[in-house]
């Protein structure tokens, strides 16, 4: 996954960088400024004693000392005025400086903080959109794994009336089939007859084995390029959107009979703006299904459902739902 979003100490992160959200002496200072000094030792401030200061906007970079990464990118975020101070833009330049310099580095994995969304006051969701987009934008031309590190939860929350919307579908799909399957067990029948509202069709019981055998028809790979070329996009198009990197994708369209990881088919399936029963297809061809006993799916299945395609936010509302990522 070239962006992922992560609950972390920064300082634990084992990458070729870490980015700093410092202030414009570099000499250190709280939130995770202090942090990173306190774990990388003196050696950091004597180093960052050299640079004489960073204009907001603008970053350096210095070595890791006791850190486990090789680098600490230190940028300076703006303090939000409300909005009145081209805080957007220069927070943008906060993240293609960081990433430019990383770049130069040779560096292939970076974890950012939330830059500016602490002490300089920039209010959390709007910094994860602009963190997440302007991530983005530096991914379409470059090949890097970059990570987003979230402290607290707090600082990742999607929309209140999202959660609610979320949590609402949840019980209202979650519940009813767990009653259908224990009224399933109670009359001893079948539970997949049931399962309504279950993705998978179900089997024909009548079609004889041969008949299945010789029904063995488009694998995965060859239903995944045929949607890409009915939507008329490009393969780059198709797993950037999907947050899928790029190695990962030539497996799977070098080998027409690859099995993707469950989420990596849900990200493809999304990005392709498939609807219900298109995603239901393209997913049994790897062998899964959306059930509605799982919060994953059923959460997977909320956002297809309403055409809202989105994997950022598809993320977001999962690590909200403490559910495994896409990608
Ligand atoms: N790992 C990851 N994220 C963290 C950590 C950590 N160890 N600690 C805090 N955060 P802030 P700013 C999150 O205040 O807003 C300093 O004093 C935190 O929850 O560290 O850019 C500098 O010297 C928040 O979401 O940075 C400057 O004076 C995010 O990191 C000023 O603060 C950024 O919070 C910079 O303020």
């Amino acid at each position: 996954m070239p962006i992922q979003i992560v609950r972390n100490d920064i300082t634990k992160m084992e990458c070729d960088a870490i980015v700093n959200a410092a202030n414009p002496t570099l000499l250190g200072g709280g939130g995770v400024d202090g942090a990173i000094h306190k774990a990388a030792g003196s050696g950091l401030l004597r180093e960052c004693r050299t640079l004489g200061g960073c204009n907001t906007g603008e970053a350096k970079i210095t070595g890791a000392y006791k850190l486990p990464c090789r680098y600490v990118i230190h940028t300076v975020g703006p303090i939000w005025k409300n909005g009145c101070d081209r805080e957007e833009e220069k927070l943008r330049s906060c993240y293609r400086n960081s990433l430019i310099l990383a770049k130069e580095h040779d560096c292939e994995t970076v974890a950012f903080p939330l830059i500016s969304s602490g002490v300089y006051g920039y209010p959390k969701e709007e910094a994860l959109y602009v963190a997440v987009s302007e991530i983005s934008r530096f991914l379409l031309e470059n090949e890097m794994t970059v990570y987003i590190v979230v402290y607290d939860k707090s600082a990742y929350r999607i929309s209140k009336k999202l959660v609610r919307d979320i949590a609402e579908y949840i019980d209202e799909h979650y519940v009813e089939t767990h009653q259908i399957l224990r009224s399933a067990q109670f009359f001893n029948r079948p539970v997949e007859k049931c399962a309504k509202g279950s993705m998978s069709a179900p089997m024909e019981s009548e079609a004889s084995l041969n008949e299945l055998v010789g029904q063995v028809d488009e694998s995965f790979t060859q239903m995944l390029l045929r949607k890409i070329d009915e939507k008329g996009i490009t393969d780059a198009q198709c797993y950037k959107k999907a947050n899928v990197d790029r190695k990962l994708f030539s497996k799977i369209r070098n080998n027409i009979n690859y099995k993707p990881r469950k989420a990596t088919a849900i990200a493809l399936a999304i990005s392709l703006e498939l609807d219900l029963a298109e995603a239901s297809d393209l997913l049994q061809k790897a062998g899964y299904a959306l059930s509605h006993s799982s919060k994953f799916d059923i959460i997977v299945e909320y956002f297809i459902s309403k055409r809202e395609y989105d994997i950022f936010t598809i993320n977001e509302a999962l690590f909200e739902f403490d559910q495994p990522l896409l990608g």
